[in-house]
């Protein structure tokens, strides 16, 4: 599934990459299994939190000397994130903590991840790591519209930016028609910002008159929401730029946990010399082979301020081995675990509408599923926009239906919308609206 460079940038030059990066297998493991040995100690031995767990599942921490130990250590969930709030996660005294972020949670507290100096420098450096693997270069002029603040996108990508050696435009997100005209005027290189949010910005450069693929834009770094094939050959189509994947969230680091590298564009490469992945099968905990579709998990091997032991990322993916580097991928997120709606006993992912859509030409990938319960019985109405340029509105909408019924096995309801008339959001976008009895 790779799709051709579409600004002509080709992989970064090998002698660019960190030593890690070059790694063999073999030295990897090594590397992995010192820190990891360093990363549990220190956690069991300044965070309660930990201390507590690994002594009821009955576990010395000096006992964890291969990564096949770590299958044996507990999990971690949000929820005890939660229960830790503001700082009792953290495993350094507040004092050394040089800044928090915290995650937006849609349901009661959010969750405070805190960083050191160092923390910060890592995290940078992970960040500057993925840009150059989508294919950023120093000097690029980086356009940054992933929101400042609490939420991790913009700082964390403006950081790696910097260390990249490339000029940043700190924008963060909204206020569409300045983005346009910065565009438009300063002439950037690269936009990072949420890909939904990369099509409400090119809705509006056409809205100003301009050609979305004529801008000076060669490179997308995309995140922090799924997003699809579809959607990337759709972005990269209307803007005329190389649009690749990065991931990451804010108990982990931030964004920058992995990214796709430009030269293969076939998955995000995870930083597993920070970040050790693992697959959970999401009910039994059981670990997963590579290749096997299940929750991603991850061990820090170098945090300070807040190390996370086999955290429960409630993302759905499968990891795989390397291509562009040594390093493990994994394969798109599918979806979270909190986000797959069960309707009539049948799992559906918004992914999966949004792959659909953008395959019917009258179509645009703005859309909403509402679920509701007339009658006590479970309907999905997909609300989709009319593509600016589609004929007839009510066409497309059948042709909808069907192949959500062949493909996901599930009938839904289609109402087709005029262009614009959706809500758009400039960070993460809200996709499903539950209005069923408990949902
Ligand atoms: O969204 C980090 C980030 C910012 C990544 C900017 C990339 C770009 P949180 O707000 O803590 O952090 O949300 C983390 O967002 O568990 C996933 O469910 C989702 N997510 C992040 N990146 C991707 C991606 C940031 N590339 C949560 N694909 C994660 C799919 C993503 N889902």
């Amino acid at each position: 599934m790779t799709s051709p460079s579409v600004s002509g940038r080709g992989g970064a030059d090998p002698a660019a990459l960190d030593p890690e990066e070059r790694m063999s297998r073999d030295e990897l493991t090594a590397l992995q299994t010192e820190r990891l040995q360093r990363s549990v100690r220190h956690a069991a031995g300044n965070v309660d939190h930990y201390r507590r767990a690994f002594a009821d599942a009955g576990i010395d921490p000096r006992e964890v000397r291969s990564l096949d130990d770590l299958a044996r250590l507990p999990l971690t969930s949000k929820e005890e994130l939660r229960q830790n709030y503001p700082f009792g996660m953290f495993a350094v005294p507040r004092t050394q903590v040089a800044r928090v972020h915290a995650s937006s949670g849609t349901t009661g507290r959010p969750t405070v991840v805190g960083y050191t100096a160092d923390d910060l420098t890592t995290w940078a450096a992970v960040g500057a790591r993925s840009l150059r693997a989508a294919g950023v270069r120093p000097g690029d002029l980086v356009h940054n519209a992933y929101g400042y603040g609490l939420f991790t996108g913009g700082l964390g990508a403006h950081a790696a930016a910097e260390t990249l050696g490339c000029t940043v435009i700190p924008m963060s997100g909204g206020m569409t028609g300045r983005q346009v005209q910065l565009i438009d005027d300063l002439k950037p290189d690269v936009i990072l910002c949420t890909p939904t949010y990369m099509l409400t910005i090119i809705d509006g450069l056409r809205a100003a008159g301009l050609d979305p693929e004529q801008t000076s834009l060669q490179i997308g770094v995309f995140g922090a929401e799924p997003w699809t094939p579809a959607l990337r050959d759709e972005l990269e189509r209307e803007a005329g730029i190389d649009a690749l994947d990065i991931y990451g969230l804010s108990e982990v680091i931030g964004p920058g946990v992995g990214c796709e590298c430009i030269e293969t564009k076939d998955g995000t490469t995870l930083w597993e010399d920070h970040f050790y992945p693992e697959i959970l099968d999401p009910v039994t905990g059981e670990v997963l082979p590579d290749g096997e579709l299940g929750e991603l998990v991850f061990t820090s091997l170098t945090k300070q301020a807040m190390p996370v032991i086999r955290y429960r990322t409630k993302d759905l993916t499968r990891l795989l081995p390397g291509t562009a580097r040594p390093m493990r991928r994994m394969e798109r997120i599918s979806g979270r675990v909190d986000d797959m709606i069960i309707l009539r006993g049948v799992n559906v992912f918004p992914t999966q509408i949004e792959e659909l859509a953008l395959a019917i030409p009258g179509l645009s990938p703005h859309f909403q599923i509402h679920l509701s319960q007339p009658q006590r019985m479970d309907v999905m109405t997909i609300r989709v926009e009319a593509a600016a340029d589609a004929a007839a509105v009510a066409g497309p909408g059948n042709t909808l239906r069907q192949p959500i019924k062949d493909r996901i096995g599930v009938s839904a309801e289609v109402e087709v919308v005029p262009p614009a008339s959706l809500e758009r959001s400039s960070g993460k976008l809200r996709r499903v609206f539950d209005q069923r009895a408990g949902g």
